[in-house]
């Protein structure tokens, strides 16, 4: 259910793009002017893990030629999670209003991003969706579609959530659904971050919906993925979902900090209200994105 058309939600205000980065040196420039390129409004975050090629050297180049970019330089690698994480305390600190992630490879293409936000004004989370109608992905090899696909569906039906591109990264947050949704205690490093974060905004009760994309393959620079991360995600999957099982079958509310029980979604029920309602009018769902329902259990 779309509850999001009977809310009202707050102007989009000040955006920031973080765009975590290792050793992108050849990917850093590029990534950078397009997003300039396709939303001048919005500003930037690198958020560099002290790349030993010289990402962060590059990107305090272009902070100090372009007010609008600025440079995150934390003391080593740590993994995508605890960069984005950093990047979201940076942005909220410094009064920007949404907080966008996306990678610097050039898979999450910048000149999407407008469609993204357009849909974020009807909504708390917008997840760029490689997985419903309208979205893809070019140049991945047929392996690496079946691991996000697998990943995908193996959270969908472990959590019990109805989004359909769970794994993915570019998304566009309201502040107030980061704060709502737990931050602090996030440990997820790896590709679970984001379905930790996918989920608990779900669990929050905010309205979170899903807008097709063009997922690109890189072209330049390495991936980090690695069998760590995929089995971080597996491993920590599975534990989040048994735990809420248990929870459901001892009839135990989950408490904070805890990996609450999620229902199967119920269509029928009206949604409680997540973020703070703000006097702007109601701005309509676009078409062509796909909203997501939420369990029908409220966290405690
Ligand atoms: N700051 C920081 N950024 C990271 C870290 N690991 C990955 N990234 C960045 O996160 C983004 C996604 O990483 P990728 O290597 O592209 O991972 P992926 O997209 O899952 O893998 P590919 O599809 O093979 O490219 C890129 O911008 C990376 O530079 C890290 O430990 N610290
Ligand atoms: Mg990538």
């Amino acid at each position: 259910m779309n509850d999001g058309e009977q809310r009202t939600y707050r102007p989009l205000g000040k955006v920031l793009v973080i765009i975590p980065t290792y050793n992108e040196a050849e990917n850093v420039v590029p990534i950078v002017r397009r997003v300039r390129a396709a939303v001048p409004e919005a500003e930037i975050l690198v958020a560099d893990d002290n790349s030993p090629d010289g990402t962060g050297k590059l990107a305090d180049e272009l902070s100090a030629a372009d007010p609008a970019v600025h440079v995150l330089h934390r003391k080593g690698k740590e993994g995508l999670g605890a960069a984005y994480l950093a990047g979201f305390r940076w942005g909220i600190d410094h009064g920007y209003d949404v907080l966008v992630e996306m990678d610097a490879d050039g898979s999450h293409q910048p000149e999407e991003l407008p469609r993204l936000l357009t849909a974020l004004k009807g909504a708390d989370l917008v997840l760029g969706s490689r997985w419903i109608p309208g979205g893809r992905v070019v140049n991945w090899p047929k392996s690496r579609e079946y691991i996000s696909r697998g990943g995908s569906t193996y959270s969908r039906l472990m959590l019990g959530v109805t989004i359909r591109d769970v794994t993915g990264g570019y998304r566009a947050f309201r502040k107030e659904t980061l704060l709502g949704l737990g931050m602090d205690d996030v440990a997820s490093a790896g590709y679970c971050f984001q379905v930790d974060l996918a989920w608990r905004a779900v669990k929050a009760g905010f309205h979170v919906v899903e807008v097709p994309i063009t997922f690109v393959e890189r072209e330049r620079g390495d991936s980090k993925m690695s069998r760590n991360i995929v089995a971080e995600a597996f491993l920590r999957v599975t534990a989040w979902g048994m735990t809420a099982r248990a929870g459901q079958l001892t009839g135990r509310r989950p408490a904070p900090g805890d990996e609450p029980g999620v229902r199967a979604a119920d269509p029928a029920e009206p949604a409680p209200p997540a973020a703070p309602p703000a006097g702007s009018p109601s701005v309509p769902a676009p078409a062509g994105e796909a909203p997501i329902e939420r369990p029908s259990q409220s966290p405690s």
